[in-house]
């Protein structure tokens, strides 16, 4: 009998070799690229290395498909404009091995379900598009256009358009993502989630709200330029590695850097103790001036002790605030103050976990600068609380005049190195009106103003069967999302699933009656159309829009653009139904960006101007203190203290990723910044939570949630002692997704609360 699709879409419970060490002092510098070059030499041929390592994030060149950190504006270094984890998502994108048909003849579906996730990424470059037949065991060869018309075909046989779900996640480029979401549009659904849902939604939410742009204002020149740099929950030293070069400008510059985190991060840090951190390094600078433990989840409370201490010096000899801003740009201060009043300091204190010492010192600092921009990441959005966290540290700039000036503004670090982009393009389940009306006046159809699913609610609706078919551009969408067993349930419910992807994943083996994979270029790879050699877009997280063009022959003569499968599937769908005329589009990109550039604001022209080194910033009002919100201004809000609150034995875990990994691709088994060697299957504890449940070193635990009733377990992790506050844990995404309750999500953006999830650990 063939496997369940819960057990295939759960990663094996196998241990590896576990080694914990003492975690680093000093991050990149040799340690980095030793790491990086084994990656390249073991994976990539030898004669692409150079032309990669010559390219990546080079005027001209291509986009480096990690995260979405930006380039420099002015000179790139010709040594190489990469990092550690830049060269590793080239190995892991660039492999020499592919694999086809024979391979997929060789391991039915249900014996790659065994494999790990590292095993499954290992397995090589996809090389030809595959189908799985109803009731098949192994995938097997098909056809480009065959495949297109079972795609059509099942898209037509729909009862409603909106039984379709269509992801993206964030690697597609603008061109792609504009003619995806164009093509969604005209079939007929606004079911659009992308992983933005589980990622940045959160921040978006906070700041179109509060600010009226739902993406950060700053440029690198102004995180140079600012007199205090506050890092609240994000890892830059692993997920925006070059991030710290910026950093160590601002210290150069006189800034100063605080870091806010419930773990001492190694890449922000050098650390002896967690209760007096020493000195920080990276590449010899110091970075952090103050470190601040927070407990997980204490952000707002933090947040709110810091705005009323402020509030308490502002009103004894004043200076504090910049009443010209408040004055001139702002709404809702009156209010904001009258309920910040209503909060106790010390309970607030108390509940950020942190000591006065250290807040004290963090105080000193921030009293009476106004030069302050504040970076985060997943650390501030995977809450049910998120939106309120990003909204109360808006509160905090909006008091010191911190937005839209030189050196001050709000950075939400992006994830994916497009996933900005492919936003604004119109990846969007809930796209604004004014957006629709001019696809409406460009192309004559009308796109449903209904709001479409966002990842949370398309789980829903596959598994009560309301959405029959997914399709996937990218991503690996059973990994990435919460609550693992029943959204595996939710794809095996679905007719047909296809994925779009580079590289076998666990998506491919959780399938719905039927499925497909259709295997694309990667970014590094030439794109071949009928004008020649294509070159796409991407944003970067400040609002940069480049250029990427491939320099390495494709893996596979078999291979398509995204942008081709895209056109093919349009075409095959809508056929002659279609306003528009899907097949000239891949023949000339130019073309893509002339409709972007009359659809989307901030385009005017695009082919022109993308052609300029280094790419083109687009309008951002929050940078010039245009506020675009409902009140024509920027908005203080009033956020509450998180009401949850921990039962006997329970404790509150994260759920992060390790230095070797890109979100669900498993680059290899070790946490390097973290000391942690050989294994996955971890549970980072505070040793005298340990201690109050009689387990040592490396015991093994099995971990249960409750939530609502519902009761969520994950079996076989190790313990490891490590400097975290009391009461919290952490564990690695995406083993323990299983037990990320589908219904904890961010309120108002539905982003999952992947950072704030209640278990208790049980001895095995
Ligand atoms: N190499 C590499 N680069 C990546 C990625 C990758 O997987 N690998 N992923 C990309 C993507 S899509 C994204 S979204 C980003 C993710 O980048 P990050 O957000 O940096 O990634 P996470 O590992 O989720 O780390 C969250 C950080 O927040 C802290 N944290 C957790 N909960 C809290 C809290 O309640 N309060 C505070 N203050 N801190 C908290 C954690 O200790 C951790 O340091 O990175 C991108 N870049
Ligand atoms: N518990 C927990 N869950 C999380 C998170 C967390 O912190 N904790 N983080 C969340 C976040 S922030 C995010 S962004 C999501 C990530 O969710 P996803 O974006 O769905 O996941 P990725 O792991 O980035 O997708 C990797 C796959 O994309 C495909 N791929 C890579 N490059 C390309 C390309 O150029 N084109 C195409 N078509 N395919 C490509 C490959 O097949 C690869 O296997 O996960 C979320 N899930
Ligand atoms: S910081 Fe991000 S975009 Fe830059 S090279 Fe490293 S992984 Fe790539
Ligand atoms: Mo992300």
């Amino acid at each position: 009998m063939s496997k369940s699709p819960i057990d295939k879409a759960l990663t094996p419970e196998k241990f590896q070799n576990l080694k914990v060490k003492t975690p680093p002092s000093n991050t990149a510098g040799l340690g980095g690229l030793k790491a990086a070059t084994s990656h390249a030499v073991k994976y990539i041929k030898p004669g692409n290395i150079l032309k990669i390592t010559q390219n990546i994030n080079q005027k001209g060149g291509f986009d480096c498909p990690g995260c979405a950190w930006p380039d420099p504006d002015d000179d790139r270094s010709s040594l190489g404009e990469y990092c550690e984890n830049g060269l590793k998502a080239m190995a892991e994108e660039m492999q020499k091995t592919v694999i086809g048909r024979d391979f997929f003849a060789d391991n039915s579906v249900d014996e790659l379900s065994e494999w790990s996730d590292f095993e499954i990424g290992k397995s090589g470059r996809l090389a030809e598009p595959m189908y799985l037949p109803k009731g098949a065991t192994h995938y097997q060869p098909i056809s480009w256009n065959d495949a297109f018309k079972k795609v059509g075909n099942h898209l037509n046989s729909l009862s409603n358009p909106d039984e379709a779900v269509f992801y993206t996640s964030g690697r597609t480029t603008n061109e792609a993502a504009f003619l995806y979401q164009l093509f969604v549009r005209e079939f007929g659904t606004s079911n659009l989630p992308d992983c933005s849902n589980m990622c940045h939604e959160a921040s978006g939410s906070a700041l179109s709200e509060t600010l009226g742009i739902g993406k950060g204002s700053v440029t690198l020149e102004d995180l140079y330029k600012a007199e205090i740099v506050i890092v609240v929950g994000q890892n830059p030293g692993t997920n925006h590695p070059r991030m710290l070069s910026a950093l160590e400008k601002t210290k150069k510059n006189g800034g100063k850097i605080v870091a806010i985190n419930p773990l001492p991060e190694a890449g922000l840090m050098k650390f002896t103790d967690p209760q007096n951190p020493v000195k920080m390094l990276t590449g010899g600078t110091k970075l952090s001036d103050v470190f601040v433990p927070i407990t997980i989840n204490g952000d707002v409370a933090f947040f709110k002790a810091l705005l009323l201490k402020l509030l308490e010096r502002e009103e004894e000899k004043g200076g504090v605030f910049d009443k010209a801003f408040i004055k001139e740009y702002t709404n809702g201060y009156e209010g904001f103050i009258a309920d910040l009043k209503t909060y106790n300091f010390e309970d607030c204190l108390e509940a950020s976990g942190v000591s006065k010492e250290t807040f004290d010192e963090v105080f000193d600092l921030v009293l009476n600068r106004k030069k302050i921009i504040i970076c985060w990441a997943m650390g501030l959005t995977q809450h049910e609380n998120a939106v309120d966290n990003i909204r109360e540290l808006v509160n905090l700039l909006l008091l010191k005049g911190s937005i839209g000036k030189e050196g001050a503004g709000t950075c939400p670090v992006r994830g994916h190195s497009n996933v900005q982009g492919d936003r604004t393009v119109g990846i969007w389940e809930s796209a604004p009106q004014a957006f629709l009306d001019k696809i409406e006046a460009k192309y004559g159809f009308k796109p449903s103003t209904k709001h479409g699913y966002s990842v949370i609610d398309a789980i829903k609706a596959m598994y009560e069967k309301k959405a029959k078919l997914f399709f996937g551009l990218g991503g690996n969408f059973i990994s990435a999302v919460p609550d693992t067993a029943y959204s595996a349930q939710a794809l095996a419910n679905c007719n047909l699933t296809v994925h779009v992807s580079t590289k076998l994943n666990r998506s491919h083996l959780v399938t719905g009656k039927e499925a497909l994979i259709l295997p694309c270029l990667g970014r590094a790879e030439k794109d071949f159309q009928k004008t020649g050699v294509q070159t796409q877009s991407v944003e970067n997280s400040m609002g940069v829009v480049s250029s990427t063009k491939g320099v390495l022959e494709p893996c596979s003569d078999a291979l398509m653009s995204e942008v081709a499968v895209v056109c093919g599937i349009a075409h095959a769908t809508l056929k002659k139904r279609s306003k528009v005329d899907w097949l000239r589009y891949q023949e000339d990109y130019d073309l893509v960006r002339n409709d972007i550039e009359e659809v989307v604001d901030g385009f005017k022209d695009y082919n022109e101007r993308l052609q300029e080194p280094g790419g083109f910033y687009l309008p951002n009002g929050a940078r010039n203190r245009k506020f675009k919100t409902k009140t024509g201004k920027a908005n203080f809000t009033i956020n509450k203290l998180p009401s949850w609150k921990l039962k006997e034995a329970e404790l509150i875990m994260m759920t992060i990723r390790s230095h070797d990994q890109f979100n669900t691709t498993i680059y290899g088994m070790d946490d390097r910044y973290r000391g942690v060697f050989n294994e996955r299957r971890i549970i980072f504890m505070n040793r005298e939570d340990m201690k109050l449940r009689s387990l040592k070193e490396y015991d093994v635990v099995n971990l249960k949630s409750e939530y609502n009733g519902v009761i969520r377990e994950a079996n076989n992790f190790k313990v490891v002692g490590y400097s975290i506050p009391k009461n919290c844990c952490a564990t690695y995404f995406p083993e323990t997704n299983v037990l990320v309750p589908l219904d904890s999500f961010a309120h108002t953006a539905k982003t999952p609360a992947s950072k704030s999830v209640r278990i208790t650990v049980v001895k095995v």
